[in-house]
């Protein structure tokens, strides 16, 4: 075995160029002078991915041969963003890579902006996934990525005329994609319905029919650490590529029909919606990627052994769930353990609950997965009678332990009768060994409401993990510059792997001049945006006003509603002369957000943000003061163009439904100011960077509870704040009265119905506090410098939630592993 590589350093950019030549030349069968961009693009990826070779065999061996646990993260979504700058970023070839390019006379730009984006996540879940997985390899703890690898991702978003959102498809694989390596010889078998029948005593699954899962492997190179890990994603095909008696009575349609329904398996990635009950396929999905990557594992770790020792299985990997969506994993590897290698049940249950923890990253109950008995049973009768099996042992256990009756029905992980369930967090929570919600107020309510009959009974199971994101991508690679000034700052670019480092800033932050560069750099980064949205969206966008920016799905709870009545309410207040223009903050406002198709509000919100862009940015009267920029398809590339251009952050959730949140953290990092709610890890981020560097107002999480105990939305109380407050109700009339639908009075009349009868999410309670922190924000933006030193403080003070912070919390309180010897 060769030894660790370090990142090729020594490389020239001269042997560089020769690479991609060749790659040119043999792979791609062009010559330089032939090549176009995307054509550079794709072999320089394999010049790339050849440097990492040596590094990943030499991971994986000694990850294999040697004694350190390995991490196995099970996620559904991998949200990656483009790869190219990233790996050469770990590589250590972004210098080489700069002169082939000058050599070959390319521009880097056109280069890069040649990848397609893989969208293979919804949101923060999946980007937090690989973030993590960027992190795990960076400190050198050996692991695996297994996920999906959806032919479509999450749909492109358009706009109508009407600022409708319109999903088209996204299939990103439509050019090469040269990152991956798909691996035939290491496809597992993947079985589905049929149904147990008794055997010699033994229960035995016969299923009506198996999906061949086949891996692509994606090398994850950590930053100066010499590691290479393994995303590997699985890809559905058929066994029945055709079914050659069909064809021969000549129905070629119905011939290959078997291989359309395997391979619709891993076809698309389900945009996130608030019903996900009932969706077989979903469950198909779940199931498909969790047990090809648990026999997966056993081949990894058991090279070539018949009957390998799976007793020590939790000596070698600890499987992560990415929430509910890989949870069958549990009765999987039960019954892998049970039927396929003979291990008696308490054994296979010893197994099984040191080998999995789970993280659960939402409040919201209709996120966490309930699936009906009857579709699991349909699909996987062996795992239904095992998850059948679980619940009895449970429910003794607590008997055992005093748990009084009335909570013990409570937490039935199988509901019986007619509408018999699974409860997927409840299954997870008892099946593992540990349970972590992603921020200290998160994991709080978790232990205190969502899970509280569990954590009563089995409190050394819960933990908190702060979520993290990781610095080489949204600070190195977003925003340049920054990283330019913070190494010159500190003497060092050390602080890429040791994010604390940027403590070291805080003197700084009263060093004028430091201050002065520092606001040099966000005003070219905003003219940087400028010019990119110019390019990209047509935008004619001011750079020298107050960059304002939501970026986040779209969803009730988050409040993209109570920005935009803010924005409303200030221009009503410009338009009936009660405030002067030229005594505001011209002030751009970006939003980015996609709605689950579903999603009915969501996507009226979005429709309103679009004609509120198109009023005011055609309103002379706002000219120069106001305008609003809604950017479609929000993706990784807008997020690392947008976030280091910003001058101030919304997260204005509802007290007590984020989670965490990342974006505040990449915002913070990219010294942005946050306006915010008490809520998810602003309440970290805030203790962090200290409260007068935070923009803080609205209800706290116990006055949102009790609002809701007087009824605010079955009684309709919101209405209250509508009719008390003269510029709520003005922004609401407006949206009402057809001023955004050209004069069409019932475009938005449930979305307004809903605010005054309803607003589950509290919108109207919280809008004069935010309308009053305006005034703050304001005067505060008027002083540069002071604003400036404020973001200098933001940066300074926010290393702590670099992903590599994270995953050294999840190694000592979860995993119990480390970086490979
Ligand atoms: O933990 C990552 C991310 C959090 O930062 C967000 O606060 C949270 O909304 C998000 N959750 C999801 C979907 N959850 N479910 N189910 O994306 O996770």
């Amino acid at each position: 075995m060769t030894e660790i590589t370090a990142p090729k350093s020594s490389l020239t950019s001269g042997e560089f160029t020769d690479e991609i030549r060749e790659q040119l030349k043999y792979t791609q069968g062009v010559t330089p002078e032939q090549a176009t961009a995307a054509d550079v693009y794709v072999a320089t990826a394999a010049a790339v991915r050849r440097h990492l070779v040596d590094s990943w065999m030499k991971t994986q061996h000694d990850m294999v041969n040697g004694d350190t646990k390995a991490v196995g993260y099970l996620s559904a979504e991998f949200l990656m963003g483009k790869q190219l700058e990233n790996a050469l970023l770990n590589a250590g070839l972004t210098e080489q890579f700069e002169g082939a390019m000058k050599e070959l006379g390319f521009d880097t730009k056109d280069v890069i902006d040649a990848e397609y984006e893989p969208g293979l996540g919804n949101g923060g879940l999946g980007r937090l996934a690989a973030c993590y997985i960027d992190s795990l390899a960076s400190i050198g703890v050996p692991a695996f990525g297994y996920g999906i690898r959806y032919q479509y991702g999450i749909f492109k978003q358009e706009f109508d005329e009407n600022g409708k959102q319109v999903e088209t498809p996204d299939y990103w694989l439509v050019n090469e994609e040269p990152w991956g390596h798909v691996d035939y010889n290491r496809d597992q078998r993947v079985n589905f319905g049929g149904e147990v029948v008794e055997e010699n005593g033994k229960r035995v699954w016969k299923p009506a029919w198996a999906v061949r899962a086949v891996p692509c492997d994606y090398m994850v190179p950590g930053y100066k650490s010499g590691r290479v890990n393994t995303l590997r994603l699985w890809t559905a095909k058929s066994y029945d590529e055709f079914d050659l008696l069909t064809f021969n009575k000549s129905d070629y349609l119905d011939a290959v029909i078997p291989k359309v329904e395997a391979e619709n398996i891993s076809k698309i990635l389900y945009p996130e919606d608030s019903t996900p009950q009932g969706k077989k396929l979903r469950l198909e999905q779940q199931y498909f990627f969790v047990s090809a990557s648990i026999h997966d594992a056993i081949r990894v770790f058991y090279p070539g052994e018949k009957n390998p020792d799976l007793t020590t299985l939790p000596n070698k990997i600890v499987f992560q769930l990415n929430d509910t969506h890989p949870v069958i994993g549990i009765p999987e590897l039960m019954r892998v353990l049970i039927d396929e290698y003979g291990y008696d049940w308490d054994t296979a249950w010893s197994i099984t609950n040191k080998t999995f923890n789970y993280t659960c990253h939402t409040l919201l109950p209709e996120a966490l997965e309930v699936w009906p008995a009857s579709l699991i049973g349909e699909l996987l009768p062996r795992h239904l009678e095992i998850i059948k099996k679980i619940n009895e042992q449970f429910m003794s256990e607590l008997k055992a332990k005093g748990v009084a009756d009335d909570q013990i029905e409570r937490m039935r992980i199988y509901t019986d009768g007619k509408d018999a369930s699974v409860r997927m967090a409840y299954l997870a929570t008892y099946g593992g060994s540990y349970v972590n919600g992603v921020a200290e107020l998160h994991s709080e309510l978790l232990k205190d409401v969502t899970l509280k009959d569990f954590s009563s009974v089995y409190p050394d199971k819960f933990t908190n993990v702060t979520n993290g994101v990781t610095p080489r991508r949204f600070i190195k690679l977003a925003n340049p510059r920054m990283s330019d000034l913070i190494s010159e700052g500190l003497g060092t670019d050390a602080w890429l792997s040791d994010l604390e480092q940027l403590k070291g800033l805080i003197p700084l932050a009263d060093d004028p001049e430091f201050v002065k560069k520092f606001a040099a750099v966000k005003q070219a980064n905003k003219n940087d945006f400028a010019a990119f949205a110019k390019r990209k969206y047509g935008f004619d966008i001011d750079p020298n006003t107050m960059f304002n920016t939501m970026i986040k799905r779209l969803h009730e709870y988050k409040r993209q509603a109570l920005k935009i009545l803010a924005v409303i309410a200030t221009y009503a207040d410009i338009k009936s002369g009660k405030v002067d223009p030229d005594t505001l903050v011209p002030r751009t406002v970006f939003f980015g957000a996609k709605a689950a198709p579903g999603y009915y509000l969501a996507k009226q919100t979005i429709q309103l943000i679009n004609n509120v862009a198109r009023v005011i940015n055609n309103d002379p009267a706002t000219k120069g003061k106001l305008h609003v920029y809604f950017p479609w398809n929000y993706n990784i590339e807008l997020a690392q163009n947008l976030i280091p251009a910003t001058d101030l952050d919304e997260q204005i959730s509802q007290a007590g439904k984020e989670a965490s949140g990342t974006g505040n953290m990449k915002f913070a990092l990219n010294g942005a100011l946050t306006v915010g709610t008490l809520d998810g890890a602003n309440v970290e981020i805030r203790e962090r960077v200290g409260a007068e560097n935070f923009f803080l107002f609205g209800m706290t999480e116990p006055e949102v509870s009790a609002l809701y105990a007087k009824g605010y939305d079955t009684k309709g109380l919101s209405r209250e704040y509508y009719e008390k407050d003269p510029q709520l109700k003005q922004a609401i009339d407006m949206v009402a009265d057809g001023t955004f639908s050209n004069g069409d009075k019932d475009t938005y009349k449930d979305l307004v119905n809903d605010w005054l009868n309803k607003d589950y999410f509290m919108t109207l309670a919280d809008f004069r506090a935010y309308m009053d922190i305006q005034a703050e924000i304001e005067e505060t933006y008027r002083d540069p410098m002071k604003w400036a030193r404020m973001a200098v403080l933001n940066v300074a003070n926010s290393g702590y939630f670099s992903s590599d912070r994270s995953i050294e919390d999840y190694l000592e309180r979860i995993w119990h592993t480390g970086a490979l010897k």
